[in-house]
Protein backbone atom coordinates (compact mmCIF):
# COMPACT_ATOMS: atom_id res chain seq x y z
CA UNK A 1 0.00 0.00 0.00
CA UNK A 2 1.11 3.76 -0.20
CA UNK A 3 1.88 5.50 2.30
CA UNK A 4 1.02 9.01 2.57
CA UNK A 5 3.45 11.74 1.93
CA UNK A 6 3.66 12.85 5.10
CA UNK A 7 3.94 9.59 6.87
CA UNK A 8 6.75 8.77 4.31
CA UNK A 9 8.60 11.56 4.79
CA UNK A 10 8.41 10.86 8.43
CA UNK A 11 9.86 7.15 7.64
CA UNK A 12 12.47 8.57 5.41
CA UNK A 13 13.52 11.21 7.69
CA UNK A 14 13.74 8.62 10.93
CA UNK A 15 15.95 6.21 8.19
CA UNK A 16 18.51 8.91 7.17
CA UNK A 17 19.06 10.24 10.71
CA UNK A 18 20.21 6.65 11.93
CA UNK A 19 22.15 6.41 8.85
CA UNK A 20 23.93 9.31 9.55
CA UNK A 21 24.17 9.41 13.58
CA UNK A 22 24.27 5.55 13.97
CA UNK A 23 25.70 3.50 11.35
CA UNK A 24 27.95 5.96 9.69
CA UNK A 25 30.22 6.18 12.58
CA UNK A 26 30.10 2.33 12.75
CA UNK A 27 31.95 2.13 9.50
CA UNK A 28 34.95 1.13 9.95
CA UNK A 29 34.79 -0.89 12.46
CA UNK A 30 32.09 -3.34 10.64
CA UNK A 31 34.97 -3.24 7.86
CA UNK A 32 37.58 -4.24 10.27
CA UNK A 33 35.68 -6.80 12.51
CA UNK A 34 33.22 -8.36 9.69
CA UNK A 35 30.48 -8.07 12.29
CA UNK A 36 27.50 -6.17 12.82
CA UNK A 37 27.13 -5.59 16.72
CA UNK A 38 23.91 -6.86 17.60
CA UNK A 39 22.55 -3.70 19.67
CA UNK A 40 22.98 -2.18 15.89
CA UNK A 41 20.82 -5.74 14.65
CA UNK A 42 18.16 -4.86 17.95
CA UNK A 43 17.65 -1.19 16.71
CA UNK A 44 17.16 -2.54 13.40
CA UNK A 45 14.03 -4.41 14.50
CA UNK A 46 12.68 -2.05 16.75
CA UNK A 47 12.49 0.20 13.88
CA UNK A 48 10.70 -2.13 11.81
CA UNK A 49 13.32 -2.45 8.93
CA UNK A 50 12.59 -5.95 8.76
CA UNK A 51 9.36 -6.23 7.60
CA UNK A 52 9.33 -2.65 5.51
CA UNK A 53 7.87 -4.68 2.80
CA UNK A 54 5.95 -7.41 4.67
CA UNK A 55 2.55 -6.84 4.52
CA UNK A 56 1.02 -4.72 6.52
CA UNK A 57 -1.78 -7.92 7.77
CA UNK A 58 1.16 -9.92 8.43
CA UNK A 59 2.80 -6.78 10.88
CA UNK A 60 4.95 -5.43 8.03
CA UNK A 61 5.15 -1.67 6.66
CA UNK A 62 4.00 -2.96 3.48
CA UNK A 63 5.91 -0.60 1.54
CA UNK A 64 5.26 -0.41 -2.53
CA UNK A 65 8.11 -0.86 -4.88
CA UNK A 66 8.16 3.11 -4.85
CA UNK A 67 8.86 3.20 -1.39
CA UNK A 68 11.25 0.60 -0.85
CA UNK A 69 13.13 1.97 -3.26
CA UNK A 70 13.06 5.92 -1.88
CA UNK A 71 14.45 4.07 1.75
CA UNK A 72 17.06 1.61 -0.16
CA UNK A 73 17.94 4.77 -1.68
CA UNK A 74 18.73 6.64 1.84
CA UNK A 75 20.35 3.41 3.02
CA UNK A 76 23.20 3.60 0.24
CA UNK A 77 24.39 6.48 2.21
CA UNK A 78 26.21 4.32 4.13
CA UNK A 79 28.13 0.35 3.80
CA UNK A 80 25.70 -1.41 2.47
CA UNK A 81 26.79 -4.55 5.03
CA UNK A 82 23.66 -2.59 6.77
CA UNK A 83 21.49 -3.00 4.78
CA UNK A 84 21.99 -6.70 3.97
CA UNK A 85 21.01 -7.82 7.28
CA UNK A 86 17.46 -6.88 6.89
CA UNK A 87 17.89 -7.02 3.37
CA UNK A 88 16.74 -10.38 2.45
CA UNK A 89 13.65 -10.34 4.76
CA UNK A 90 12.69 -6.90 2.72
CA UNK A 91 13.62 -8.40 -0.84
CA UNK A 92 14.84 -11.99 -1.72
CA UNK A 93 14.24 -13.92 1.27
CA UNK A 94 10.63 -13.26 1.80
CA UNK A 95 9.52 -12.35 -1.50
CA UNK A 96 8.43 -15.99 -3.11
CA UNK A 97 6.30 -16.66 -0.02
CA UNK A 98 4.87 -12.98 -0.55
CA UNK A 99 4.11 -13.55 -4.15
CA UNK A 100 3.45 -16.95 -4.54
CA UNK A 101 2.51 -18.45 -0.99
CA UNK A 102 -0.28 -20.26 0.03
CA UNK A 103 -2.76 -18.17 2.83
CA UNK A 104 -1.42 -20.35 5.53
CA UNK A 105 2.36 -19.99 4.70
CA UNK A 106 2.15 -16.91 5.24
CA UNK A 107 0.53 -16.68 8.17
CA UNK A 108 3.37 -19.02 9.44
CA UNK A 109 6.26 -17.30 8.79
CA UNK A 110 5.24 -13.29 7.68
CA UNK A 111 4.95 -12.35 10.98
CA UNK A 112 8.09 -13.34 12.29
CA UNK A 113 10.29 -12.00 9.40
CA UNK A 114 8.47 -8.63 10.10
CA UNK A 115 9.45 -8.65 13.09
CA UNK A 116 13.00 -9.62 12.56
CA UNK A 117 12.80 -12.97 14.65
CA UNK A 118 13.22 -14.86 11.51
CA UNK A 119 15.70 -13.98 8.99
CA UNK A 120 15.15 -15.44 5.46
CA UNK A 121 18.03 -16.66 3.18
CA UNK A 122 17.25 -17.36 -0.63
CA UNK A 123 18.55 -20.38 -2.05
CA UNK A 124 18.86 -20.70 -5.97
CA UNK A 125 22.77 -19.97 -6.86
CA UNK A 126 24.86 -23.61 -6.61
CA UNK A 127 28.15 -24.79 -7.96
CA UNK A 128 26.51 -26.01 -11.26
CA UNK A 129 24.20 -23.22 -11.67
CA UNK A 130 24.74 -19.48 -11.20
CA UNK A 131 24.21 -17.65 -13.86
CA UNK A 132 22.31 -20.23 -15.90
CA UNK A 133 19.66 -20.31 -12.43
CA UNK A 134 17.34 -22.82 -14.32
CA UNK A 135 19.93 -26.07 -14.40
CA UNK A 136 19.20 -26.74 -10.44
CA UNK A 137 20.32 -29.73 -9.79
CA UNK A 138 19.61 -30.08 -6.01
CA UNK A 139 16.88 -33.03 -5.93
CA UNK A 140 13.32 -32.79 -4.05
CA UNK A 141 12.36 -36.42 -4.02
CA UNK A 142 8.88 -37.00 -3.24
CA UNK A 143 9.06 -39.75 0.01
CA UNK A 144 5.16 -40.42 1.54
CA UNK A 145 3.54 -36.90 1.58
CA UNK A 146 7.14 -35.41 2.65
CA UNK A 147 10.09 -34.40 0.32
CA UNK A 148 13.60 -35.29 1.00
CA UNK A 149 16.00 -32.42 -0.28
CA UNK A 150 19.54 -33.10 -1.17
CA UNK A 151 22.26 -31.56 -2.87
CA UNK A 152 23.96 -27.96 -2.60
CA UNK A 153 23.80 -24.31 -2.49
CA UNK A 154 25.96 -21.79 -3.25
CA UNK A 155 27.23 -18.39 -1.52
CA UNK A 156 23.74 -17.81 -0.32
CA UNK A 157 23.49 -13.99 1.83
CA UNK A 158 22.34 -14.31 5.09
CA UNK A 159 22.44 -18.24 5.43
CA UNK A 160 24.82 -18.35 8.60
CA UNK A 161 21.84 -16.25 10.46
CA UNK A 162 18.62 -17.24 8.78
CA UNK A 163 16.20 -19.68 10.06
CA UNK A 164 14.13 -19.71 6.87
CA UNK A 165 15.28 -21.00 3.66
CA UNK A 166 13.52 -20.62 0.42
CA UNK A 167 15.04 -23.07 -1.71
CA UNK A 168 14.76 -24.02 -5.29
CA UNK A 169 15.01 -27.73 -6.25
CA UNK A 170 14.41 -30.07 -9.00
CA UNK A 171 11.03 -31.81 -8.47
CA UNK A 172 11.10 -32.95 -11.72
CA UNK A 173 13.82 -35.24 -12.91
CA UNK A 174 12.42 -35.65 -16.33
CA UNK A 175 13.00 -32.02 -16.70
CA UNK A 176 16.51 -30.38 -17.17
CA UNK A 177 15.24 -26.83 -17.41
CA UNK A 178 13.33 -24.40 -15.54
CA UNK A 179 9.83 -26.29 -14.90
CA UNK A 180 11.16 -29.10 -13.52
CA UNK A 181 12.02 -27.07 -10.44
CA UNK A 182 10.01 -26.27 -7.16
CA UNK A 183 10.21 -23.88 -4.21
CA UNK A 184 10.38 -24.65 -0.75
CA UNK A 185 10.48 -23.31 2.58
CA UNK A 186 12.71 -24.80 4.83
CA UNK A 187 13.64 -24.58 7.93
CA UNK A 188 17.39 -23.74 8.36
CA UNK A 189 17.89 -25.94 11.52
CA UNK A 190 16.20 -29.06 10.01
CA UNK A 191 18.38 -32.35 10.42
CA UNK A 192 20.31 -32.63 7.58
CA UNK A 193 21.27 -29.36 6.73
CA UNK A 194 24.93 -28.03 7.48
CA UNK A 195 26.18 -24.93 6.86
CA UNK A 196 29.81 -24.30 5.20
CA UNK A 197 32.38 -21.56 6.22
CA UNK A 198 31.44 -18.05 5.95
CA UNK A 199 33.33 -17.18 2.61
CA UNK A 200 36.45 -14.01 2.87
CA UNK A 201 34.75 -11.50 0.70
CA UNK A 202 36.54 -8.68 -1.69
CA UNK A 203 34.53 -6.16 0.11
CA UNK A 204 30.90 -6.09 1.98
CA UNK A 205 32.17 -7.09 5.04
CA UNK A 206 29.73 -7.09 8.20
CA UNK A 207 27.70 -9.26 5.22
CA UNK A 208 27.44 -12.90 5.88
CA UNK A 209 27.66 -15.37 3.27
CA UNK A 210 28.27 -18.95 3.14
CA UNK A 211 27.28 -22.80 1.09
CA UNK A 212 24.28 -24.51 2.26
CA UNK A 213 24.27 -28.11 2.09
CA UNK A 214 21.25 -30.73 1.99
CA UNK A 215 21.59 -34.18 3.15
CA UNK A 216 18.77 -36.21 3.12
CA UNK A 217 16.65 -32.80 4.61
CA UNK A 218 12.67 -33.78 5.17
CA UNK A 219 10.37 -31.32 4.08
CA UNK A 220 6.53 -31.45 4.48
CA UNK A 221 4.25 -31.19 0.90
CA UNK A 222 2.79 -28.00 3.24
CA UNK A 223 6.34 -26.14 2.55
CA UNK A 224 5.91 -26.25 -0.97
CA UNK A 225 5.65 -22.52 -2.06
CA UNK A 226 1.88 -22.09 -3.23
CA UNK A 227 1.32 -25.71 -2.96
CA UNK A 228 2.44 -26.34 -6.56
CA UNK A 229 5.33 -28.25 -7.73
CA UNK A 230 7.37 -27.02 -11.15
CA UNK A 231 6.82 -23.57 -11.07
CA UNK A 232 9.52 -22.89 -8.68
CA UNK A 233 11.48 -20.96 -11.70
CA UNK A 234 9.17 -18.56 -12.26
CA UNK A 235 8.82 -17.38 -8.63
CA UNK A 236 12.66 -16.95 -8.43
CA UNK A 237 12.87 -14.84 -11.44
CA UNK A 238 9.26 -12.51 -10.40
CA UNK A 239 11.40 -12.09 -6.71
CA UNK A 240 14.58 -11.29 -8.92
CA UNK A 241 12.39 -8.62 -10.49
CA UNK A 242 11.76 -6.64 -7.62
CA UNK A 243 15.15 -7.57 -6.06
CA UNK A 244 16.97 -5.65 -8.87
CA UNK A 245 15.15 -3.04 -8.40
CA UNK A 246 16.21 -2.36 -4.91
CA UNK A 247 19.86 -3.11 -5.66
CA UNK A 248 19.63 -0.23 -8.45
CA UNK A 249 18.07 1.93 -5.82
CA UNK A 250 21.16 1.05 -3.26
CA UNK A 251 23.43 1.83 -5.75
CA UNK A 252 21.85 5.24 -6.80
CA UNK A 253 22.42 5.97 -3.02
CA UNK A 254 25.87 5.02 -2.93
CA UNK A 255 27.02 7.08 -5.49
CA UNK A 256 25.19 10.38 -4.03
CA UNK A 257 27.16 9.20 -0.84
CA UNK A 258 30.19 9.10 -2.75
CA UNK A 259 29.77 12.33 -4.61
CA UNK A 260 28.83 14.23 -1.33
CA UNK A 261 32.45 12.98 -0.01
CA UNK A 262 34.26 13.75 -3.00
CA UNK A 263 32.85 17.45 -3.47
CA UNK A 264 33.68 17.41 0.21
CA UNK A 265 37.04 16.61 0.08
CA UNK A 266 37.95 18.23 -3.60
CA UNK A 267 36.98 21.42 -2.19
CA UNK A 268 39.29 21.08 1.05
CA UNK A 269 41.96 19.55 -0.62
CA UNK A 270 44.50 22.20 -1.72
CA UNK A 271 47.28 21.74 -4.09
CA UNK A 272 48.83 24.37 -6.79
CA UNK A 273 47.65 26.75 -4.20
CA UNK A 274 43.97 26.17 -4.79
CA UNK A 275 41.19 23.71 -3.58
CA UNK A 276 40.89 20.44 -6.23
CA UNK A 277 37.80 21.09 -6.93
CA UNK A 278 38.54 24.12 -8.98
CA UNK A 279 40.36 22.29 -11.75
CA UNK A 280 38.17 21.76 -14.50
CA UNK A 281 39.31 18.07 -14.80
CA UNK A 282 37.71 17.41 -11.25
CA UNK A 283 35.08 19.00 -11.63
CA UNK A 284 34.25 16.91 -14.70
CA UNK A 285 34.66 13.71 -13.19
CA UNK A 286 32.21 14.99 -10.52
CA UNK A 287 29.69 16.71 -13.01
CA UNK A 288 29.97 13.23 -14.97
CA UNK A 289 28.52 11.26 -12.02
CA UNK A 290 26.34 13.61 -10.89
CA UNK A 291 24.88 13.27 -14.36
CA UNK A 292 24.99 9.37 -14.17
CA UNK A 293 23.68 9.19 -10.75
CA UNK A 294 20.57 11.33 -11.67
CA UNK A 295 19.68 8.91 -14.82
CA UNK A 296 19.73 6.03 -12.56
CA UNK A 297 17.51 7.45 -10.02
CA UNK A 298 14.95 8.83 -12.59
CA UNK A 299 15.25 5.09 -14.50
CA UNK A 300 14.75 3.42 -10.38
CA UNK A 301 11.47 5.86 -9.93
CA UNK A 302 10.08 4.95 -13.16
CA UNK A 303 10.26 2.13 -13.17
CA UNK A 304 9.15 1.27 -9.58
CA UNK A 305 5.89 3.40 -10.61
CA UNK A 306 5.17 1.47 -12.82
CA UNK A 307 5.89 -1.79 -11.46
CA UNK A 308 3.30 -0.15 -8.52
CA UNK A 309 0.88 0.32 -11.35
CA UNK A 310 1.09 -3.30 -12.39
CA UNK A 311 3.31 -3.24 -15.30
CA UNK A 312 5.34 -6.50 -16.25
CA UNK A 313 8.94 -4.78 -15.45
CA UNK A 314 11.61 -7.41 -16.01
CA UNK A 315 13.18 -6.22 -18.58
CA UNK A 316 13.15 -2.85 -17.61
CA UNK A 317 14.29 -3.92 -13.91
CA UNK A 318 17.39 -5.57 -15.87
CA UNK A 319 17.84 -2.28 -17.44
CA UNK A 320 17.96 -0.52 -14.09
CA UNK A 321 20.00 -3.16 -12.33
CA UNK A 322 22.19 -2.86 -15.64
CA UNK A 323 22.89 1.23 -15.51
CA UNK A 324 22.41 2.02 -12.01
CA UNK A 325 25.19 -1.03 -10.94
CA UNK A 326 27.56 -0.06 -13.84
CA UNK A 327 27.22 3.59 -13.17
CA UNK A 328 28.23 3.33 -9.57
CA UNK A 329 31.17 1.44 -10.68
CA UNK A 330 32.53 4.38 -12.39
CA UNK A 331 31.28 6.95 -9.39
CA UNK A 332 32.93 5.11 -6.78
CA UNK A 333 36.59 4.99 -9.60
CA UNK A 334 36.16 8.54 -10.12
CA UNK A 335 35.81 8.53 -6.34
CA UNK A 336 39.09 7.50 -5.47
CA UNK A 337 40.62 9.40 -8.39
CA UNK A 338 39.76 12.66 -6.84
CA UNK A 339 41.13 11.66 -3.35
CA UNK A 340 44.23 10.71 -4.63
CA UNK A 341 46.28 8.43 -1.98
CA UNK A 342 43.56 9.50 0.28
CA UNK A 343 41.48 7.48 -1.44
CA UNK A 344 43.67 3.86 -1.56
CA UNK A 345 43.95 4.18 1.90
CA UNK A 346 41.33 2.75 4.48
CA UNK A 347 41.16 6.25 6.70
CA UNK A 348 38.54 7.85 4.38
CA UNK A 349 36.23 4.91 3.56
CA UNK A 350 36.47 5.32 -0.51
CA UNK A 351 38.38 2.19 -0.91
CA UNK A 352 36.05 0.28 0.82
CA UNK A 353 32.86 1.84 -0.70
CA UNK A 354 34.65 0.56 -4.31
CA UNK A 355 35.05 -2.98 -3.19
CA UNK A 356 31.68 -2.93 -1.53
CA UNK A 357 29.98 -1.49 -4.75
CA UNK A 358 31.76 -4.55 -7.21
CA UNK A 359 29.02 -7.28 -6.04
CA UNK A 360 26.15 -5.41 -7.47
CA UNK A 361 27.62 -5.96 -10.85
CA UNK A 362 27.26 -9.73 -10.19
CA UNK A 363 24.78 -10.86 -7.61
CA UNK A 364 21.49 -10.76 -8.39
CA UNK A 365 21.99 -11.11 -11.80
CA UNK A 366 25.46 -10.38 -13.93
CA UNK A 367 25.22 -7.09 -16.15
CA UNK A 368 25.70 -9.94 -19.23
CA UNK A 369 22.54 -11.85 -17.83
CA UNK A 370 20.75 -8.08 -17.75
CA UNK A 371 21.57 -7.67 -21.33
CA UNK A 372 20.32 -11.42 -22.00
CA UNK A 373 16.87 -10.33 -20.54
CA UNK A 374 16.78 -7.18 -22.01
CA UNK A 375 17.59 -8.83 -25.75
CA UNK A 376 15.35 -11.29 -25.40
CA UNK A 377 12.62 -8.49 -24.52
CA UNK A 378 13.29 -6.61 -27.56
CA UNK A 379 13.01 -9.97 -29.54
CA UNK A 380 9.84 -10.38 -27.90
CA UNK A 381 8.28 -6.82 -28.21
CA UNK A 382 10.24 -6.07 -32.02
CA UNK A 383 11.28 -9.17 -33.22
N1 LIG B 1 8.82 -13.25 -14.42
C1 LIG B 1 8.00 -14.30 -14.58
N2 LIG B 1 8.33 -15.39 -15.34
C2 LIG B 1 9.53 -15.37 -15.95
C3 LIG B 1 10.43 -14.28 -15.81
C4 LIG B 1 10.02 -13.20 -15.01
N3 LIG B 1 10.82 -12.14 -14.83
N4 LIG B 1 11.54 -14.56 -16.52
C5 LIG B 1 11.37 -15.75 -17.08
N5 LIG B 1 10.16 -16.25 -16.73
C6 LIG B 1 9.56 -17.52 -17.15
C7 LIG B 1 9.48 -17.56 -18.65
O1 LIG B 1 8.28 -16.97 -19.12
C8 LIG B 1 9.51 -19.05 -18.91
O2 LIG B 1 8.24 -19.57 -18.63
P1 LIG B 1 7.64 -20.80 -19.52
O3 LIG B 1 8.54 -21.95 -19.27
O4 LIG B 1 6.28 -20.97 -18.96
O5 LIG B 1 7.69 -20.31 -20.93
C9 LIG B 1 10.44 -19.56 -17.83
O6 LIG B 1 10.42 -18.59 -16.78
C10 LIG B 1 11.86 -19.75 -18.32
O7 LIG B 1 12.34 -18.52 -18.80
P2 LIG B 1 13.55 -18.40 -19.80
O8 LIG B 1 13.34 -19.31 -20.95
O9 LIG B 1 13.79 -16.95 -20.07
O10 LIG B 1 14.73 -19.02 -18.90
P3 LIG B 1 16.28 -19.20 -19.18
O11 LIG B 1 16.68 -20.51 -18.69
O12 LIG B 1 16.60 -18.80 -20.58
O13 LIG B 1 16.96 -18.17 -18.15
C11 LIG B 1 17.78 -16.12 -17.29
C12 LIG B 1 16.69 -16.87 -18.06
C13 LIG B 1 19.17 -16.29 -17.85
C14 LIG B 1 17.36 -14.68 -17.42
C15 LIG B 1 17.72 -16.56 -15.81
O14 LIG B 1 18.26 -17.84 -15.66
C16 LIG B 1 18.44 -15.62 -14.86
O15 LIG B 1 17.91 -14.57 -14.46
N6 LIG B 1 19.70 -15.97 -14.47
C17 LIG B 1 20.39 -15.21 -13.46
C18 LIG B 1 20.08 -15.75 -12.12
C19 LIG B 1 20.43 -14.82 -11.04
O16 LIG B 1 20.10 -13.63 -11.06
N7 LIG B 1 21.12 -15.35 -10.05
C20 LIG B 1 21.47 -14.58 -8.91
C21 LIG B 1 21.30 -15.49 -7.78
S1 LIG B 1 20.36 -14.84 -6.53
S2 LIG B 1 21.51 -13.58 -5.60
Amino acid sequence: MALDADTLKQLLDTIDKFVENRLRPLESQVGAEDLIPDDVIQDMREMGLFGLTIPEAYGGLGLNMSEEVAVARVFGHTSPAFRSIFGTNVGIGSQALIIDGTEAQKQQYLPGMATGEIIGSFCLTEPEAGSDAASVRLTAKKAGDDYLLNGTKRYITNAPKAQLLTVFARTNANETGSRGVSAFLVDAKSPGISMGQPYRKMGQQGTYVCDVMFDDVRVSAADLVGGKEDVGFRTAMKVLDKGRLHISALSVGIAERLIRDSVKYASERKQFGKPIFEFQMIQSMLARSQTEMYAARCMVEDVARRRDAGENVAALAAACKLFATEMVGRVADNAVQIHGGAGYVEDYGIERFYRDVRLFRIYEGTSEIQQTVIAKDLLKQLG
